[in-house]
């Protein structure tokens, strides 16, 4: 039975998924409300599948799996910083605690040189054996088919001054679609127009970074009337890409089980799976931070851009001279991100400076999250943001979206906490195209 309603899925999904012609999708409608009435209250009932004997949540211990979530005694950035190194991928801060994912060896190693490891605990999470999707209590976000699926509705809907295009392929060969509103350039067309640009999910489990971009589009598409929307959209470039990692994002959900996958799905000549892309970019690659280690799951590869995603990214960027703002969306914690985030100085240039903590500060202020360095968390090297402000002048955030803890959901905080992030996420982000034309104006 099982057998033949996994097909009946498979059949149907596969063949939405590759409806891939705009005509076919244009006949779907998006809207706003009704994608935020669904990530809010997922209509069980309506979905074509049922589950016989499945039950919405079950917890289960990720065979194989030999990473723990650990919290650890260090009280100091530098420390902080030392710990990524060796391997702790650093999701919590609270006074002389932080907590993250280590791999068996990197608990091992820590151990050895005496750190105080005062709590570690073994993955668990939702199985569902049978889906190729998110669990079904989480179904309301977008997988690439369903996201692509609504890029397409949208553009069509809006095609005098919507594109989407594909700016390159992942390492398993998914495209990376990218969605632009510019009045005048379609796809790769020059436009002199000040450019702002939205990347989500750099990070494979961080799905909540895929919702907030994309509904993004959905939301500018639809006000597109509202006079300060119309404004933006006439007198900017903007770009949206809510899935840079495709790969870890599909691989994350595989089975309808989530696996707490953070890299891309590189095969290391070890067997180690995958290159952590906010680690690869090319700015100060490889120094604080940032492990060598292929187990580790902030390991920066073999060389600076050794991966597809961020040569796809850095092509982008380095193939238009007009962007000037730019948010990297994560999860979670709450917190606004600036410069630099691989050392501990501050930006040098102090007009740069001033710009960059008044726009996060005013964006914190929108969202309630905390503004503050990268680095302060703790430094990295090679993340995204860093290179585009020091190579590309481009004033970047990294955001980490909402929950503010692992005890509030983490990386998987279910469907109740979309619609507060994604509206406030919105806001925050229409201040950014609000300074885009002149980001210095927020210090004048
Ligand atoms: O470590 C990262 O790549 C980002 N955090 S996440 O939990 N989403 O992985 C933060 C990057 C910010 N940069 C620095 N702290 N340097
Ligand atoms: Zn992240």
């Amino acid at each position: 039975m099982k057998l033949i309603l996994s097909l009946v899925f498979f059949l149907t999904s596969f063949s939405c998924a590759y409806a891939n012609d705009l005509g076919q999708a244009a006949e779907k409608s998006f809207s706003f409300k009704q994608l935020l009435k669904s990530i809010s209250e997922p209509d069980l009932k309506n979905l074509n599948f049922s589950f016989p004997e499945a039950k919405a949540e079950e917890n289960f211990v990720l065979r194989g799996d030999e990473r723990y979530f650990i919290t650890v005694l260090a009280s100091t950035k530098e420390e902080r910083t030392r710990l990524m190194e060796l391997g702790l991928d650093i999701q919590e801060v609270e006074g002389n605690k932080v907590s993250g994912i280590a791999h068996a060896k990197t608990v091992t190693l820590l151990s050895q040189k005496g750190y105080v490891i005062v709590e570690k605990i073994t993955f668990s999470g939702y199985a569902k054996e049978f889906l190729k999707d998110f669990p079904i209590a989480d179904s309301a976000y977008h997988n690439y088919a369903e996201m692509v699926e609504v890029l397409q509705a949208i553009t069509a809907k809006n095609s005098d001054i919507a594109s989407l295009y594909s700016i390159g392929k992942s390492l398993e060969e998914r495209e990376i679609w990218t969605l632009r509103i510019n009045t005048d350039a379609k796809e790769n067309e020059k436009s002199d127009k000040p450019g702002a640009v939205f990347i989500g999910d750099h990070h494979a489990r961080e799905h909540i970074s895929v919702e907030v971009p994309l509904l993004h589009a959905v939301w500018l598409l639809e006000n597109r009337n509202k006079p300060e929307i119309k404004n933006y959209i006439e007198t900017l470039d903007i770009y949206i890409i809510p899935m840079l990692n495709p790969d870890g994002a599909e691989y994350d959900i595989e089975g309808g089980k989530y696996k707490w996958h953070r890299k891309n799905t590189r095969k290391n000549p070890d067997g180690n799976i995958g290159v952590d892309l906010n680690r690869n970019y090319a700015f100060r690659w490889g120094g604080a931070g940032a492990s060598h280690s292929t187990y580790s799951d902030t390991y920066c590869g073999p060389s600076a851009f050794s991966e597809p995603e961020t040569q796809v990214a850095k092509k982008f960027f380095e193939s238009h001279d007009n962007l000037k703002t730019y948010i990297s969306y994560h999860s979670y914690s709450e917190l606004v991100l600036y410069p630099w985030g691989g050392v501990y100085e501050p930006v040098e240039n102090e007009k740069d400076r001033k710009a960059f903590i008044a726009m996060a500060k005013e964006m914190a202020d929108i969202t309630g999250y905390t503004a503050k360095q990268s680095s302060e968390l703790y430094a990295a090297t090679g993340d995204a943001t860093d290179w585009t402000y020091a190579e590309r002048g481009v004033f970047s955030f990294t955001f980490e979206l909402s929950p503010s803890r692992w005890g509030s959901g983490g990386f998987y905080p279910g469907v109740s906490i979309l619609e507060k992030t994604v509206k406030d996420n919105i806001a925050a982000a229409n201040y950014l195209l609000s300074v885009t034309d002149d980001p210095y104006k927020t210090i004048k």
